[in-house]
């Protein structure tokens, strides 16, 4: 072989000891390979676009402590959260139910018709072992209708004067109702076992946070930071199912 074609052949023994040749083959030499690699191309930049979307969730709540620990838990799973102060005009929901489950489902039944999409409630509170689990379902209002944690906290550390340490058990209990707009529903619950202090402790977190004391260190709550509350609360082990199965909702 001489001229053009021998030194083709050059070219492409050269090639393909690089281990190229076969792509630069059908690209350059054959247009209907081009165009199929084309469309191919086109068919995967589709695929990745519909993979992308973030899924657009509803995490029925006012409350901004629980929607950042909702946020942190969920982190990393290509979804859009809405919290339900990113909306105005949004309507209430009595939570008249007497568990938490109740109101969970309750919540999240009502804001999945309200928004058409899929959507996350919360029922958590205190339940302390010498006051027959109360604050219980009634946590949020304990010192009264739209107390503040506050208010709350006093309230128990007064309910609970001379309790001694031994008998001032208590656990956090949340549960987390999802509820899809094809009308699917699962439940997920946690819950974390600590004492009530004698006064408040710390500034993280939210709610009775201050009151809380974990076992392990003699920590409150309130003294975690948000990834490390998620750990171990009531609230962190429930996302923790969720984040397991959310994705099968989409
Ligand atoms: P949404 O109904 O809007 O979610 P809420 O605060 O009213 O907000 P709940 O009715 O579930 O929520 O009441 C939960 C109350 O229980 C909350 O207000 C706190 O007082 C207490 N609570 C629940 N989880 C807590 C946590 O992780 N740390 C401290 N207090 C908590």
């Amino acid at each position: 072989m001489r001229g053009p074609g021998r030194c083709r052949e050059r070219i492409y023994a050269f090639l393909r000891r690089r281990k190229t040749v076969v792509t630069l083959r059908g690209i350059t030499s054959n247009s209907l390979s081009r165009f199929r690699v084309g469309e191919e191309a086109g068919r995967i930049a589709k695929q990745m676009a519909t993979f992308q979307q973030p899924m657009e969730v509803i995490v029925a709540t006012r409350n901004k402590g629980k929607l950042r620990e909702f946020r942190d838990a969920l982190k990393g799973l290509n979804l859009r959260i809405y919290g339900l102060n990113d909306f105005s005009d949004v309507p209430e929901v009595e939570e008249d139910g007497r568990s938490f489950t109740e109101n969970a489902l309750k919540k999240a039944r009502f804001y999945a018709r309200v928004f058409g999409k899929l959507t996350l409630a919360d029922d958590s509170g205190l339940e302390v072992d010498s006051l027959r689990g109360q604050p219980g379902v009634h946590s949020a209002r304990y010192a009264g209708e739209r107390a503040s944690s506050q208010k709350n906290n006093q309230k128990l550390l007064r309910e609970m004067q001379g309790v001694p340490i031994s008998k001032r058990g208590a656990r956090f209990k949340c549960v987390i109702a999802v509820k899809s707009p094809a009308g699917r529903e699962v439940l997920a619950e946690g819950s974390c076992r600590g004492r009530i202090g004698f006064k408040e402790r710390g500034r993280k977190g939210f709610g009775y946070d201050p009151l809380f004391i974990l076992p392990r260190d003699g920590r409150t709550m309130a003294e975690l930071s948000l990834e490390a509350k998620n750990r171990i609360s009531h609230r962190g082990k429930a996302l923790r199912k969720i984040r397991k199965i959310i994705r099968s909702f989409s």
